[in-house]
């Protein structure tokens, strides 16, 4: 969550373009003709030609390929406290150990409304800083794992005086009042964020006879947050206190875009959360305004795979866009959230990216976007199978985008025709 001054021109010696006027001319991919040419006429086309293309895409060229779940992939609750949160949740702490080695592992951090007797739907999404910064409970264990010094440590690790201290993107009592239960995970329990040579993480534990760092196709770290939300999703199949089939994944900005990844590769997940994921994420990279290929791939080495390199500079030799990104969610639900004051992430072309996802949505019979312009600020538009806001305010995820997402989750997880006008909350 760093922080972008949108008034610079420059970055990494970069240019940055903030001009409508001077984004150059281009011409997007149409989601709903194939490589060949040939229109995509029916949800099977779709299902078994132009969804297969435009994941070989994106998989062998943006994000890189990540392997299968381990077979020896085993789950432990390791704490649990059934009157957290003085009594309104359940916490519970699991660990998914992705080998026989016991060092290996993730822990999501999971609260549950407990008046619930039913299993319950739930969001999931990774988080910056470690479990601990979510919440101020002092029952959520302390990551032994690297994590950035901008969460406010000097020695890279966690220390118990930053508990809570990015609670404010986790309402996690607005998230139970509703009915809907939360768990996350430290993204640097799967990858660490910061450029160790894949020596550090899940890498290691995939290599090949003699290999050392990830192939040219091969997942880098947005790919192998993405891979650890499935492995989540592995476990909450198994959990009978949780909806399974009702598993909303988000993420915020670069955890947003691996939350969209998450959403392509893995159809369990019934509805999906973009906050400001932006370049890579929602936003169209032809665009070339605010943060763009060049400038993520310079910035940040390790996020995509090598391939996605080739297009630095090099926009109009993409073949597709990611509103085929968004378009692979169809028919489920998808939600993406801009920020007026974030426009390094490009809040027109987050906008622009659901709209032209629209097509598809149309071939399973739904409208996607419910608009053809962007509404104003704090005008959420809810209505749709792909719902869209920008808020007033700048880069973060906060209490009022969760409420869009609740809002936006109740028409399709609580089916109640009133449900989208009902926010139960006593902070609203
Ligand atoms: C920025 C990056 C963005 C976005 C952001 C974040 O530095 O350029 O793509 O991911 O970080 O994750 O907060």
């Amino acid at each position: 969550m760093i922080e972008i001054f949108c008034c610079c021109t420059s970055s990494y010696g970069q240019e940055v373009n903030y001009d409508e006027n001077k984004i150059p001319s281009f011409t997007l991919s149409d989601p709903l003709a194939l490589n060949d040419g040939n229109p995509v006429k029916s949800v099977k086309d779709w299902e078994k030609k132009r969804r297969p293309e435009i994941m070989e895409f994106f998989e062998t060229q943006v994000y890189g390929k990540a392997p299968e779940a381990p077979k020896d992939l085993r789950f432990k609750v390791v704490s649990e406290d059934k009157q957290a949160l003085g009594g309104k949740a359940v916490r519970k702490e699991v660990n998914i150990y992705f080998s026989e080695n016991d060092d290996t592992y993730m822990t999501v951090l999971m609260y549950l409304p407990n008046q619930n007797k039913k299993p319950v739907p739930l969001f999931v999404g990774l988080n910056f800083y470690g479990n601990y910064t979510i919440n101020a409970d002092p029952g959520i264990t302390i990551t032994p794992n690297w994590v950035s010094n901008e969460s406010g440590t000097t020695d890279n690790r966690a220390k118990d005086s930053l508990r809570g201290s990015d609670a404010s993107g986790w309402p996690v009592e607005l998230i139970l009042q509703n009915g809907y239960g939360l768990a996350t995970i430290y993204c640097g329990d799967i990858a660490p964020d910061y450029d160790n040579g894949f020596q550090k993480g899940v890498f290691p534990l995939f290599y090949t006879n003699g290999q050392n760092k990830p192939r040219a196709d091969e997942w880098q770290n947005i790919a192998a947050w993405a891979w650890g939300l499935s492995r989540a999703m592995d476990y909450f199949q198994k959990d009978k206190q949780v909806d399974a089939k009702k598993v909303a994944v988000i993420g915020h900005s670069r955890l947003g875009k691996a939350a969209l990844w998450a959403g392509a590769t893995d159809k369990r997940f019934a509805m999906v959360v973009s906050n400001e994921s932006g370049c890579g994420g929602a936003a169209l990279s032809k665009r070339r305004i605010g943060e763009t290929v060049k400038l993520i791939n310079t910035q940040f080495p390790y996020w995509f795979c090598n391939n996605f390199k080739q297009y630095d500079n090099n926009e109009d030799a993409l073949p597709f866009d990611q509103h085929e990104l968004i378009a692979l969610m169809a028919p489920r639900p998808v939600y993406i959230g801009s920020a007026e004051g974030d426009q390094w992430a490009d809040p027109k072309g987050e906008f622009l990216s659901g709209l032209y996802a629209g097509p598809v949505y149309k071939l399973f019979g739904l409208t996607g976007m419910p608009a053809s312009e962007m509404p104003p600020v704090d005008h959420p538009l809810l209505s749709g199978q792909i719902g869209y806001h920008i808020r007033t305010g700048k880069h973060a995820l906060t209490s009022y985008d969760w409420e869009q997402y609740i809002l936006f989750a109740n028409k399709f997880f609580y089916h109640s025709k009133d449900s989208i006008n009902c926010l139960t909350s006593s902070f609203i």
